[in-house]
């Protein structure tokens, strides 16, 4: 076997997911250009998922319905729920629940997004090779396997029957190649995907290749409803015109400086480096991992898992929709706290384990990255009244107004709450054990933490909640990895990139990347197409609602004359893309507009107010219906 060859790894992910879920609640929209949408006031709300159907009208992601509908008269249109004020995903992640259950009686799987997982079948191929007495393979069980870089001559179009005639017999008897491997994962993928379809009406793609990278490329390659192997001998043609952004990991900061440093585009233009020349750009670990990955080789491990790491929400409350006064605050974090509670009692008895931290985090007025502060505590019941009280009493120090005030200075726009570690929950005893247990435990560890100034956040004081690799928290809280609490402006924060720490070694952190790609571990991830930062699914929707702010920012900034087009308006202030967008419902509405005269957007507010249509266009962006 050659080198790179070992393995047989596999991706799978769902066509056009979240449509397919509303397809299957709603027949009549099956195989209809159809898009799933979040919100609607605003130009008819912002697509996050395409039909096929639609696709072929030209219909993207991230356009509007109502430009959509000029592409697409008869476009079918179906919405996102919401709950407690926010995008409700449960349909989505309880189809992809089920999705994973069939496909874990395949392989062993890692969970890798809400639609999509990895598996090693190297195990499965060598075992099925060991019961196969046949010697010749039967194209009538790969129907839907397209094979990369075949056929080299224009014969049938999906390359099988060429790839299969160049498998030499002998491959056939004792020492098995890497071609006969991938061809026998495919047939294990092809069952399986055919499974979950039978099982839940939801077709998908994949990719079989010997690693990540190559399977996650792959499956891309043909879909939808198809799969494709990936041969490492196909590699040097496909990379020789691959844009570099477009490889997993290297969708963000690290391909863009790869980009800028080495001043090339493709992945085949990397092999031109020597192996010591990646390592001294990039470190060497990225380096060496780079000299690889650019000849379709890389190691990086399935992981085992199919859980989410941590269960959380999210709500952006961007410029006047910023919470204010401490009522506000309360408001908002029981409703996160009423979905949290709803979804962790799911968890424990779907799952039978039980979360015993619980982490908080904000984001204040004027500050761009995506977390100011996070902090946690000990997870106690799962009880949204209390969730929600402990929630306030380890921020409420944040309150630079003072105890004896309504005001929440400086105003948030940006509230999360999550859940993680967890532990198997106790089987004898029950819950009562669980309760009783954790009642110890119930004051904040952070009455110490006290926010006097800066120099008090040493690490000691703040140390109870370590950063946890791959959880939600990489998401909100990566530039906490050192202290639980984190201040403006003491590290820079990157949501970018991966989930996965940055090495310590000097060498290998100069460029300010996360050159650490290899260990990814990914939590739950998904990719946004606009701007490549890896999301978590549940935090999608406020994501998603960061650039659809954005682009009615733009629509603004070319509507309206030059100079009144606002680059002090909070929407715009941030030039990465943190989530950012509050919905404004209920009664905390009137309060929040009042005090927001005299917070940092009132000026911007102002001059959006002065452009005419453009203030009521805003605000009506912000409400939703
Ligand atoms: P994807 O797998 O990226 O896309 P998809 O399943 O819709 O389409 P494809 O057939 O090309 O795989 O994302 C899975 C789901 O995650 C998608 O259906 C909706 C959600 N999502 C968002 O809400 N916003 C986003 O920006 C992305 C990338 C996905
Ligand atoms: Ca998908
Ligand atoms: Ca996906």
């Amino acid at each position: 076997m050659e080198y790179g060859e070992e393995r047989v790894v596999a991706l799978v992910d769902m066509d056009c997911f979240y449509v397919q879920v509303e397809q299957r609640l709603n027949p009549a929209l099956r195989n209809t250009p159809c898009v799933v949408a979040q919100y609607k006031t605003w130009k008819g709300g912002g697509i996050i998922a395409v039909s096929y159907e639609a696709r072929d009208h030209g219909v993207t992601r991230n356009m509007w319905v109502d430009d959509a509908k000029n592409l697409c008269q008869d476009l079918q249109v179906a919405r996102v729920r919401e709950l407690h004020g926010k995008a409700d995903l449960t349909h989505y992640r309880e189809a992809s629940v089920e999705v994973i259950e069939v496909m874990s009686r395949f392989a062993v799987i890692e969970r890798a997004s809400i639609d999509e997982a990895y598996m090693d079948l190297t195990a499965a191929v060598q075992q099925r090779l060991k019961d196969m007495s046949v010697n010749r393979i039967d194209p009538s069980l790969l129907k839907t396997t397209y094979i990369q870089g075949y056929p080299q001559s224009s014969s049938e179009s999906r390359g099988l029957h060429q790839w299969l005639a160049s498998l030499t017999p002998s491959s056939l008897g004792e020492q098995s190649s890497a071609g006969l491997q991938l061809t026998v994962g495919a047939f294990i993928v092809e069952e399986m995907r055919a499974a979950v379809e039978e099982q839940t009406g939801f077709r998908c793609s994949a990719g079989i290749s010997h690693n990540k990278v190559l399977a996650k490329l792959a499956c891309g390659l043909n879909k939808p409803n198809r799969q494709t192997i990936l041969p490492l001998a196909s590699v040097t043609e496909l990379f020789n015109s691959l844009p570099i952004g477009k490889i997993r990991n290297l969708g963000g900061k690290l391909g863009s400086s790869i980009t800028e440093t080495l001043g090339v585009e493709n992945m085949g233009d990397l092999t031109r480096f020597s192996q010591a020349q990646l390592e001294l750009h990039f470190g060497d670990k990225t380096g060496r991992w780079l000299y690889d990955l650019c000849r379709g080789i890389e190691f990086e491990a399935v992981k085992p898992r199919q859980l989410p790491k941590s269960i959380g929400c999210s709500k952006n409350f961007p410029g006047k929709t910023s919470l204010a006064t401490k009522e506000e605050v309360q408001f908002w974090l029981h409703q996160l706290a009423l979905e949290l509670e709803e979804r962790l009692t799911k968890d424990r008895d779907v799952n039978g384990r039980v979360a015993k931290s619980l982490t908080v985090g904000v984001r204040q007025l004027g500050d761009k990255r995506p977390s100011s502060f996070s902090r946690c505590c000990a997870l106690v019941r799962y009880e949204a009244t209390k969730i929600s009280s402990d929630s306030f009493a380890i921020i409420k120090s944040l309150n630079t107004a003072g105890n004896q005030q309504a005001a929440w200075t400086p105003p948030l726009t940006l509230l999360h709450i999550s859940a993680s570690k967890f532990s198997d929950a106790p089987s004898s005893g029950g819950i009562t054990g669980f309760l009783s247990t954790e009642t110890s435990l119930s004051q904040s560890r952070f009455s110490t933490s006290q926010l006097s100034n800066k120099s008090s956040l040493d690490a000691k004081s703040v140390s109870p909640c370590k950063q946890q690799h791959g959880t939600i928290q990489s998401f909100f809280q990566k530039a906490t990895e050192r202290p639980t609490i984190q201040k403006d402006g003491e590290e820079e924060v990157s949501v970018g990139g991966k989930a996965s720490p940055a090495p310590k070694s000097a060498s290998e952190s100069h460029s300010g990347l996360n050159p650490n790609p290899p260990s990814g571990a990914s939590e739950d991830l998904l990719t946004c197409d606009r701007c490549s930062q890896e999301v978590l699914a549940w935090e999608m929707p406020e994501h998603n609602d960061y650039h659809f702010a954005m682009d009615l920012q733009k629509s603004f900034s070319s509507s309206s004359s030059s100079s009144a087009a606002t680059t002090s308006c909070n929407i715009s202030s941030s030039s990465s893309p943190p989530p950012l967008r509050g919905g404004v419902t209920g009664s905390a509405q009137s309060s929040r507009v009042k005090t927001k005269i005299r917070g940092q957007s009132g000026p911007a507010a102002k001059k959006l107010r002065s452009q005419g249509g453009s203030a009521s266009t805003l605000d009506s962006f912000f409400k939703k219906n």
